[in-house]
């Protein structure tokens, strides 16, 4: 996206925290955090497709391997260094195990990021070939790896031919393909009421609805023969190759009116709902994941009807980011009852049997380091925190290093090329690097710095993938909140469900020792599934389970009979 468009996001995000989740966290004002809801439990997840106990990682093209020295993040790049997400074999693990990639958009476009389309078919040279996509989805699929890309329908680039050919005339057979008026009604953008910022743009004697801004038309997805294009190009993706599709600004598909008919309307449902139906019929395993950046209670809503599909018949994956919010406030405040409420609010809210898509940050956001200043310990807290959350976890490009944001304030230090090693070209080109390397790539910041050391973050990040992946508790179980939801609680600690199988996962988000428990859940013995260093032996006394954690460390065990 461009840097508009993340500003207005920010916006968003702000706003929607402002305005209707009044219990969102805020370590830096020192609110409380969020009372407790009904004490809801998260239920396992439903259906046994593979993305419901995949780890994802979400790679920016252009920032993760050159190829031919250009400076460009290219597709032979990337298939280059498929080994280092995942080898294929399961008996390694020095590589990361990634299960899915999440490639941002590679598709024909004026701009360095991809999200303004002008052809939905070809791949964008600087990225490629079709041969070269095609190779992409066959190595990784060799590797046990799916591939997913991002599908940009809300809007298209200004200069994809059919926007040229909707502008042209007011008869023109694509006029409808696009949202035209007579003049500009005045819609605000609908993440902040007090934008200025237009809507509406003028053109050719007539104006264009184009919600993030004039260079990115929004779509008329009410067209039917729009409609048919769309299931087409998701069709011949399918063939392709690829494993599903991530929906770019899922909420804002189709309006109906200013205001409230900026956004999730029954329209927009009923058109994820249909495009679902297709992905299913033509490939019945492949996946979507929804950018529906807004609250819990909204975001629930994406995932449809679960009567009818188990984990809902609309979008099978939906990033949370409210939850993001919470786990670096939580973290930031050394006060895990942010994190505890929202995961008690989730359970209350969303419906049984969903996957979750959990996140730190991704391209749209200062990256997770940052945010948490660069502290060892929290970052350390936050791999852990997301490698055992029920649902489907989101890794971005770098985190698993540490990557911290650029230097500039543009969204392109989001997103700076991946750091291999500590070389002044950082093992990404033999050329100039497109944008600058983040601070620390030189300093400990890269795959060369932490691939071999045991304590790395890197390492860490490995060996919690393997962790997770190897119980299915992990990966597809419930989650009940054992900690405090209010107030100030030192640790988080839940426990993982799957028939009657009990999997006690407890952190430690402060730097002192905690004692933890006592909490009385079954078993007689405990199997260490992963121990951070120091974490002290978990005993079962009379009232139940305790054990004693270092700060910032993480305990996992299986509780047996
Ligand atoms: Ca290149
Ligand atoms: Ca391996
Ligand atoms: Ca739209």
């Amino acid at each position: 996206m461009p840097h508009t468009r993340l500003l207005l996001l920010l916006a968003a995000l702000t706003w929607t925290a402002c305005a209707t989740n009044p219990s969102s966290g805020d370590p830096a004002g020192g609110r409380p955090p969020p009372p407790s809801g009904s004490q809801g439990e998260i239920e396992p997840v439903a259906g046994t497709e593979w993305y419901r106990k995949a780890v994802f990682y979400e790679v920016f093209v252009r920032s993760f391997q050159d190829s031919n020295g250009d400076g460009k993040g290219d597709l032979p790049g990337l298939i280059s260094r498929l080994d280092y997400l995942n080898d294929g074999n399961p008996e390694t693990q020095d590589d990361l195990g990634v299960d899915a990639l999440w490639l941002m958009p590679v598709f024909a476009s004026p701009s360095y990021h991809g999200y303004d389309v002008v052809d939905y078919e070809r791949i964008n040279p600087d990225y490629g070939t079709l041969e070269d996509f095609e190779r992409l989805c066959e190595e990784a699929h060799r590797r046990g790896m799916r591939i997913i890309i991002d599908f940009v329908i809300n809007h298209s680039g200004v200069q994809h031919p059919w926007f040229v050919e909707s502008a042209s005339s007011p008869s023109s057979p694509k006029r409808d393909w696009y949202v035209w008026g007579p003049r500009d009604p005045g819609w605000k953008q609908p993440w902040d009421m007090f934008s200025t910022a237009p809507t509406w743009h003028q053109k050719n004697g007539a104006y264009y609805y184009g919600v993030f801004w004039g260079g990115m038309p929004d779509l008329n997805m009410r067209t039917p023969a729009l409609r048919e294009e769309v299931k087409r190009l998701a069709s011949l993706w399918l063939a392709r190759g690829v494993d599903g599709f991530r929906l770019d600004a899922a909420r804002y598909l189709i309006e109906t009116g200013g205001g409230a008919g900026q956004y999730d309307t029954a329209e927009t449902h009923a058109f994820w709902k249909e495009l679902a139906a297709h992905v299913r019929q033509v490939k019945p395993d492949a996946v979507l994941v929804g950018e529906n950046w807004s609250t819990t209670p909204i975001i629930a809503t994406y995932y449809g009807d679960t009567g009818g599909v188990p984990g809902g018949d609309e979008l099978p994956l939906n990033f949370n980011f409210p939850l993001s919010e919470q786990i670096l406030a939580g973290l930031n405040a050394d006060n895990a009852a942010f994190i505890a409420a929202k995961l008690v609010e989730m359970g209350g809210v969303y419906p049984a049997g969903i996957s979750d898509a959990p996140i730190l940050t991704n391209h749209d956001m200062v990256r997770v380091a940052t945010q948490l200043g660069g502290n060892g310990g929290r970052k350390a807290n936050a791999a852990a925190l997301l490698l055992t959350l029920p649902g489907t976890p989101f890794l971005y490009y770098g985190e698993e290093v540490g990557m911290t944001n650029g230097t500039t304030s543009n969204d392109e230090a989001k997103r700076t090329p991946m750091p291999w090693d500590g070389t002044p070209k950082g093992g990404f080109t033999t050329g100039t690097p497109w944008f600058g390397f983040s601070p620390g790539h030189a300093s400990g910041s890269s795959v060369a710095a932490q691939t071999d050391v045991a304590e790395s973050l890197l390492s860490r990040y490995r060996k919690l993938i393997h962790v997770r992946q190897a119980s299915e508790v992990l990966s597809r179980g419930g989650l009940q909140v054992l900690s405090a939801t209010t107030g100030r609680a030192p640790s988080l600690a839940f426990v993982r469900l799957l028939g009657d199988e009990q999997v006690l996962v407890v952190h430690n988000v402060t730097d002192s020792s905690v004692s933890v428990g006592p909490y009385n859940l079954p078993g007689s013995k405990a199997e260490v599934l992963f121990e951070d260093r120091g974490v002290g032996t978990l005993t079962r006394a009379s009232n139940g389970w305790q054990a004693t954690l270092p700060g910032r460390a993480t305990g996992i065990w299986r509780l047996q009979p």
